[in-house]
């Protein structure tokens, strides 16, 4: 067993100890955060095989890593809860007693780190001192778990000075689960390799995070999903304030007015794109604060206030092009660590959709060689010679399709660099939101925009999103509707009844809820008959947001429908209406419609999760009262008026 280092926080040093002395590493490295220290970890893993270096001269400090094919996502069924009582983790979250889990957990993590390196990561959540920021201490046995958290997170000495001799933190521990027996040698994405030896688990009344069998980011950057959603959730109710699953960005108009703006989207739904989109229309400059996640503090003023805890990017590659996000492949530029994607000889990488040659021949996700088909230069198979249709119909692909980007935020071309840093007017608040958007896949009923008519409406629409299942989830689902509550699902860190009673609260207690931000729901994926999407997206989505600014200036009218209000079709700006993909004025209307039969069928969907949602405190004895822990009546009399409006 190695010897537990000095701390000069005590609890800093109980917590190693503890470890220490349950997982028997070799050795414990304090992470220091440095430069160096990130590149002599990487090279090491380059030595050991675990990373391949790209080529410095196109992809500067860049490396890519392979996962083990069980490790490529969120495992969301293994994915725990553990409050005391069941009924506070609530129907969306699986749960065990916190007592019998860690007894569970603590039998793997035995000797788990044996012949292996413990690393202890102090981190922060936002910039380093900043009144919203929040800190943890993370040990893990994984190096590649070490380079992402310097990235994703401001890591390393800072951190434990800023904590002092008593500073509070969120204690996590992870480890891989494959320890090493003398003399053998490591493979390449060391892990537990059934899924059943994966827990992710939190205990949000203890605010600690076990993390056991898993190396996929998600599962083992414990600082982004674990840390920023789950357990601040918790924290965030408790202290009435927001720990959401949204981008932040900064939106100046020609007048050089300047709006914030945070939007929900389900796991890989767009947020990145939108973060860093290119506006199509003129005059007008989009910044990005985040891309992933938001803490939002109310103000004095009644304000929400809003930094974003992140310090990098943890993008879906596929998809991601010189086209869709430029500003996205420009953050991977440098300093980046790229995850089951396609490596091409001369040591660059590429994937599905970069917009891009593929190589003529290249190493998929999985290490093995693969070709560029016949008929297609943008697509590659398993075999030479393939076309493009036999590479579909055989479902493969070269890159993962949730294969990733590690990027550093301060790569990114259009950081809005003070906000970034929790900056606004000079302090450090964190920046004022204007608007609130919540959205997902859906290719019918919901149209392109919809603002809500209240606060509370806003808290209904944002309960009652939903969206195709992404492959950012391990899942049997993939491509389904599933409701996915202000984009939280895998995410609560409590009941999710309670979660929307405290997003209404936020109105309640508000010093003043006039200045609460403005809700709207968002649609880009609408699709047509013929399976085409009915509005661009991307840049064009600018039009989308300009007439969300014009609406909080009061500025032009809309249509007062029983969903919400739409706008009129001639405010939405078509300037610039030109490129490969354009607005096409027939879809247009039709998005802007209310698709008044697919509305009955979505609201009785919604009225069916609520049920479910309920159903789990009727079923709970200890839960007397015939209204707690049950969606809040709230929200239950407006899906009753829209019901009974659409029956009109
Ligand atoms: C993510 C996710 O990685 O939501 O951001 O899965
Ligand atoms: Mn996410």
């Amino acid at each position: 067993m190695a010897k537990t280092p000095k701390f000069a926080n005590a609890k800093v040093f109980a917590w190693v100890d503890k470890w220490n002395k349950v997982c028997t590493p070799d050795r414990i490295v304090v992470v220091k955060g440095t430069k160096k220290e990130h590149h002599d970890i990487c090279e090491m893993m380059v030595k050991k095989g675990q990373f391949v270096k790209l080529n410095p001269k196109t992809r500067p400090d860049c490396y890519l890593a392979r996962s083990h094919e069980s490790d490529v996502a969120r495992v969301e069924g293994r994915t725990f809860i553990c409050s005391k009582r069941e009924i506070d983790a609530g129907p969306t979250n699986h749960w065990m007693e916190p007592e019998a889990m860690k007894k569970l957990m603590l039998k793997s993590y035995k000797g788990c780190m044996k012949g292996r390196t413990m690393y202890v990561i102090p981190f922060a959540m936002g910039p380093i001192g900043n009144p919203i920021t929040q800190y943890g201490i993370e040990i893990t046995d994984s190096p590649y778990v070490v380079v992402n958290m310097d990235i994703m997170t401001r890591t390393g000495d800072a951190v434990l000075r800023h904590l002092g001799a008593d500073g509070d933190f969120i204690p996590c521990i992870h480890s891989v689960g494959a320890p090493l027996k003398k003399g053998q040698k490591d493979v390449a994405w060391p892990c537990a390799k059934r899924i059943e030896d994966k827990f992710i688990t939190q205990f949000p009344e203890e605010r600690q995070i076990w993390s056991f069998g898993s190396g996929y980011g998600g599962n083992a950057l414990l600082g982004k999903k674990c840390f920023a959603l789950r357990i601040a959730s918790k924290l965030a109710k408790d202290e009435g304030w927001m720990a959401e699953h949204m981008l932040i960005l900064t939106l100046t108009s020609p007048e050089r007015k300047q709006y914030h703006l945070t939007a929900a989207f389900p796991s890989a739904c767009g947020k990145t794109n939108l973060a860093m989109m290119l506006p199509k229309l003129k005059g007008w400059r989009l910044q990005t604060i985040g891309d992933d996640i938001a803490w939002l503090k109310p103000g004095e003023d009644g304000r929400l206030y809003a930094i974003n805890p992140e310090n990098g990017f943890f993008g879906v590659a596929p998809g991601t092009s010189m086209d869709s996000n430029p500003n996205a492949l420009k953050s991977c530029k440098k300093g980046t660590i790229f995850t089951n994607v396609v490596l091409t000889p001369n040591g660059d990488i590429w994937w599905e959709d970069m917009g891009v040659d593929a190589p003529v021949e290249g190493i998929d996700w999985k290490g093995n060689p693969c070709y560029r088909c016949v008929d297609d230069k943008r697509r590659m198979g398993p075999r030479p010679g393939m076309t493009k249709k036999e590479v579909k119909e055989s479902g493969y692909v070269a890159a993962h399709k949730n294969s990733r980007f590690t990027a550093p935020a301060e790569n990114c071309p259009v950081l809005d660099k003070a906000g970034f840093d929790g900056i606004w007017k000079g302090k450090p608040t964190g920046v004022p939101i204007d608007a609130i958007l919540f959205g997902g896949r859906r290719p019918s009923t919901i149209p392109l925009v919809n603002e809500a008519k209240s606060w509370t409406h806003g808290v209904f629409m944002g309960s009652a999103a939903g969206s195709e299942v992404t492959a950012a989830v391990i899942s049997d689902q993939i491509g389904q509707v599933r409701r996915d509550p202000m984009a939280m699902l895998p995410f609560f860190g409590y009941n999710v009844c309670d979660y929307f009673q405290h997003w209404l609260e936020m109105e309640r207690t508000s010093p003043d809820a006039t200045k609460l931000p403005k809700i709207y729901f968002v649609n880009w994926f609408r699709k047509g008959d013929d399976g085409r999407f009915m509005w661009p997206g991307f840049g064009d989505n600018s039009r989308v947001l300009k007439w969300i600014c014009q609406r909080i200036e009061g500025k032009v009218h809309a249509h007062v429908t029983p969903i919400g209000n739409l706008p009129l079709e001639s405010d939405i700006d078509l300037s610039n209406n030109e490129g490969k993909f354009k607005v096409v004025p027939e879809d247009l209307r039709e998005i802007l419609k209310v698709d008044k039969e697919g509305w009955k069928k979505e609201i009785a969907t919604v009225g069916a999760s609520y049920d479910e949602y309920d159903a789990k405190a009727s079923k709970d004895t200890e839960v007397r009262s015939k209204t707690a822990r049950r969606v809040p009546k709230a929200l239950r009399d407006i899906l009753a008026s829209l019901a009974s409006a659409l029956n009109r």
